[in-house]
């Protein structure tokens, strides 16, 4: 905990280590920063911050004064851990956001999860780099975790802390991953199931050549000394739901990114998979679309569905152009 400077200046306001701004006697209400909140002295009604830093003005016969409070973790009522996590951070989509926790009690650890993910996707990972293994991890109390996640959209991370007694407390916050460049994201409405998501240069090579970006041809672009105009897979799913995405951090405005999904392979379940494709643009998503697909005919025979055109630049920021034509891929 850091004590305020001015804390002396305060009569008759104590501010005790853990959650508690605590004048003598008086009650506790509980502030959920960023926020300002006046105490009136004599009649100090106290401040628990449950999140660090906190701004607590106090108003007496002296000019008001205003702290920064850094505050701990709650009391946990079964004598157990205690636990605070950092506020809610932002970053772009597949860049890192350090979390952390403040946690006391006798030989605790922290384990940091998910709890809810943008269409319960999986592409996370506590981690500097998406490429890592990491979806969940295990610290000592305050030691900062990455995180990040190639999906945009906001997701509510946990920290439990365990102590040695197996006691434990838990705590949340979020983080919201923005869109940036082109993103194109693709999901599917079925378990077992393989779909696939292209995205040609133009007509350049054509649908499953060595110019596409899919599963087997994932940085198609390395010939571009900016990696900031290549386009890159940064998740295959084969086991059902996705997602999928292609990015382009950079896109210049003069060419044509065009999408596709292919229905790999259902693997033995039946019926159509509904597959959707939502196209960001910047940090605004431009464009959802969504296809029943049928995936057991066989690879070849599958469909293969061309989604849109995008191009980048104009007063929206790009513009998304609808093809919407689903063929069987040995017709294409
Ligand atoms: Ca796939
Ligand atoms: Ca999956």
């Amino acid at each position: 905990m850091k004590m305020p400077r001015s804390m002396a200046l305060i009569a008759g306001v104590t501010l005790s280590c853990g959650s508690t701004l605590r004048p003598d006697g008086n009650p506790v209400t509980v502030l959920t920063p960023p926020q300002t909140v006046v105490v009136v002295e004599p009649t100090v009604t106290a401040v628990q911050a449950v999140q660090p830093p906190s701004t607590v003005v106090v108003q007496g016969v002296r000019a008001p004064q205003t702290l920064q409070v850094a505050v701990g973790a709650p009391p946990n009522p079964d004598g157990g851990p205690r636990i605070v996590c950092s506020r809610p951070t932002s970053a772009l989509a597949g860049m890192p956001v350090q979390l952390q926790a403040e946690a006391q009690g006798d030989g605790v650890r922290v384990r940091w999860e998910v709890r809810s993910a943008p269409g319960n996707n999986r592409a996370y990972r506590f981690a500097q780099r998406f490429d890592a293994n990491d979806t969940d991890a295990v610290v000592a109390a305050g030691a900062s975790v990455p995180f990040t996640s190639v999906i945009v959209g906001e997701y509510e991370v946990v920290a439990t802390a365990r102590d040695a007694e197996g006691r434990t407390a838990e705590c949340s916050t979020t983080v919201a991953m923005t869109g940036h460049g082109l993103r194109v994201e693709l999901s599917w409405d079925s378990n077992g199931t393989d779909v696939d998501l292209h995205a040609l240069r133009g007509t350049e090579g054509g649908w499953f050549s060595s110019s596409d970006c899919y599963y087997a041809n994932r940085t198609p672009d390395t010939g571009y000394p900016d990696e900031g105009r290549r386009r890159w897979l940064d998740t295959d799913d084969v086991d059902g739901y996705g997602p999928e995405n292609i990015r382009v951090d950079t896109p210049e405005g003069n060419e044509d990114f065009n999408i596709g999904v292919h229905f790999y392979s259902a693997h033995s379940q039946s019926g159509p998979t509904r597959a959707t494709v939502v196209v960001y643009c910047g940090e605004r998503q431009m464009a959802r679309f969504e296809r029943n697909l049928v995936g057991n005919r066989g690879t070849e025979g599958n469909d293969f569905w061309r989604v849109a055109a995008v191009r980048f630049g104009g007063a929206h920021g790009c513009e998304v152009r609808p093809i919407q034509q689903v063929v069987q891929r040995n017709r294409l």
